[in-house]
């Protein structure tokens, strides 16, 4: 499993850094962003250090389908209403352009009651 020593994620997977942490299972954590958009903003990240969804391989594939079904039983956890009323947003910055500013792939679940984000 690839691991960054220099990697603010790996060092809160590590326990290295404090975090708020949402959910943890032997792959991934979820944990709230320390700066929220939204009255609902968790990360979700695998636990390996994989750069960003630039880097993904065939080989990540369960790893992110279980991060992925993950979401929606999270995002009621943390305070999502229930679908169709409730909802939320998944956003996956990548590279530069992509206004990625941590180098670890991570997704951001953003919700809760609106008004919060607008588009
Ligand atoms: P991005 O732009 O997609 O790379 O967003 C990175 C997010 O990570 C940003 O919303 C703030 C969050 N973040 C950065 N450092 C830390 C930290 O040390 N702890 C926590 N909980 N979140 C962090």
């Amino acid at each position: 499993m690839n691991h960054d020593p220099n990697c603010i994620f790996c060092k809160i997977v590590e326990g290295k850094i404090p975090s708020k942490k949402v959910y943890e299972d032997e792959d991934v954590l979820a944990f709230h962003d320390i700066h929220p958009w939204a009255p609902v903003h968790f990360l979700l990240i695998p636990k390996e250090h994989v750069t960003s969804m630039a880097h993904v391989e065939e080989r990540h594939a369960a790893v992110l389908g279980r991060i992925m079904t993950l979401v929606p039983k999270l995002a009621q956890q943390e305070g999502c209403r229930p679908y169709p009323e409730g909802g939320f947003r998944i956003v996956c910055n990548t590279g530069a352009d992509g206004g990625q500013e941590v180098p670890h792939v991570h997704f951001h679940v953003i919700g809760g009651p609106r008004p919060w984000l607008k588009g």
